[in-house]
């Protein structure tokens, strides 16, 4: 795994060692503790009282007073805050199937651009959709941002290739940050389209670079550079990152469901991987239009604990990815006890909506054991609802997945998005959009 390398200052003078607190030593050796028994002890923010000490007991008082003010807490100190400049939407279908020559078995696809305008500037995202050919409209749909292109989670010689910036791949010929021919259908491994499509939802997804190139440019592009206005005092320190651009972005997507009639804007699974299952946290707390909720594999800043300091912590993401997070979210690289919040609280922010959170065996930068803990610690205020809590005590063996309402399963294996997960989270959205026949049905 690219972040966990071997100590490399060994020289460092003993006296400095012993100033530093445990994740000082921690972000400057570049190593990560992934030994349980070194976890520091720590309490976790309570889910149900307010930040003046008032007890939430009822759904009311969680909708009304205690999830705003969580949401807002992680405006403030973590993801920062999308600024209210005025924008415009608009949607243009560019590319419908060529029926003779279907894409994926059983699936009709298009092509959505995504336009935003502010003032006398413009930005574009391309959203390809899959829909099941055969099917009882509206359809639910799976909604899923990707690292590589929309062009590279399927074989399909239709799909657009982005303009925008992307990560370079030598393997791929991809080595001044402009995608290629050569990248199509490499992901397709994570992307089950004919299963997903197969079983009755579509499947929407967008390469998450045409909405916020992922690197540090001091927000110059994207689309920080579109809603971002000039402000002599600098960036204030709660102005939003790359995750909260992402995030903003899955949102516009929600706003072109809800002017489809083939789509059902009520049955949407928000879906994402490692940094992009941060997002999908994010978004989804902050958007209450995303009926279910799904990480993988999210770790640091998504579904794990940030106490509990194993595999990555604040300080070592915050050092090697400046861009992702507010600048506040900085001040507790070294302090992650005084966070007003801690990632259960995000996971909470959700209720009373479907969520689930999957981690994978080898995938300890993540922390595994934090993700479960934190789903689990998220539980109270599901309990608001009379809803089954994750009951489990202990994190459940690998390859099984447990809870109807917060869901967790633990794959066997690395950091990826395999078959296993896919059926899971198929499974976990049959229980939640097949069961309740809706009133058009
Ligand atoms: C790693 C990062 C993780 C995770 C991952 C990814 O380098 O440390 O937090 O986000 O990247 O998104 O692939």
């Amino acid at each position: 795994m690219k972040n966990e390398r071997p100590a490399v200052h060994r020289l460092m003078p003993l006296l400095l060692i012993s100033m530093l607190s445990a994740s000082q030593a921690c972000a400057m050796f570049q190593t990560a503790n992934y030994d349980e028994s070194k976890v520091p002890k720590f309490e976790l923010p309570p889910v149900l009282t307010t930040a003046d000490g008032q007890l939430i007991e009822s759904t009311r008082g969680w909708t009304e007073t205690r999830r705003p003010e969580i949401v807002e807490l992680f405006r403030q100190h973590v993801y920062g805050r999308v600024p209210d400049t005025a924008y415009e939407t608009e949607f243009e279908t560019v590319q419908r199937e060529d029926d003779l020559n279907p894409p994926v078995n059983g699936a009709q696809r298009r092509q959505v651009t995504i336009k935003v305008r502010s003032g006398q500037q413009e930005k574009e995202f391309q959203m390809l959709i899959y829909l099941p050919r055969e099917t009882r409209q509206p359809t639910p749909c799976f909604l899923s941002l990707n690292f590589d292109g929309n062009h590279a989670i399927v074989e399909d010689p239709a799909v657009l290739l982005t303009d925008n910036w992307v990560r370079n791949l030598p393997d791929k010929g991809i080595t001044k940050h402009r995608t290629k021919e050569s990248v199509r259908g490499m992901k397709t491994s994570r992307w089950p389209v004919e299963e997903i499509v197969g079983r009755g939802y579509g499947l929407a997804t967008i390469y998450y670079g045409d909405i916020d190139p992922d690197f540090d440019d001091r927000f110059q592009n994207g689309v920080h550079s579109l809603l971002d206005r000039p402000n002599p005092a600098g960036r204030p320190d709660d102005a939003w990152g790359s995750i909260a651009a992402w995030a903003w972005g899955l949102s516009r997507a929600m706003d072109y469901f809800e002017t489809d009639p083939e789509i059902d804007a009520e049955r949407i699974a928000l879906l994402g991987h490692s940094r992009l299952g941060k997002t999908a946290l994010w978004a989804g707390a902050r958007d209450p239009r995303f009926a279910i909720v799904i990480s993988n594999n999210s770790g640091c800043g998504g579904a794990a604990l940030s106490r509990r300091e194993f595999g990555e912590t604040v300080a070592k993401i915050n050092k090697v990815f400046p861009h992702w997070f507010c600048h506040n979210f900085g001040l507790y690289d070294d302090r992650v006890n005084d966070l007003p919040v801690d990632q259960h609280l995000l996971i909470a922010a959700i209720a009373p909506r479907p969520v689930y959170v999957a981690s994978a065996s080898a995938d300890r930068w993540a922390d595994p054991r934090g993700e479960f803990l934190a789903i689990q610690a998220a539980s109270p205020a599901y309990g608001l609802w009379g809803h089954e809590k994750l009951t489990e005590t202990e994190m459940p063996p690998v390859n099984r997945s447990v809870g109807q309402f917060m869901g967790y399963h633990l794959r066997e294996g690395k950091h990826d998005v395999k078959r296993f997960d896919w059926q899971c989270f198929i499974d976990f959205a049959d229980r939640h959009f097949q069961s309740e026949p809706r009133a058009n049905d």
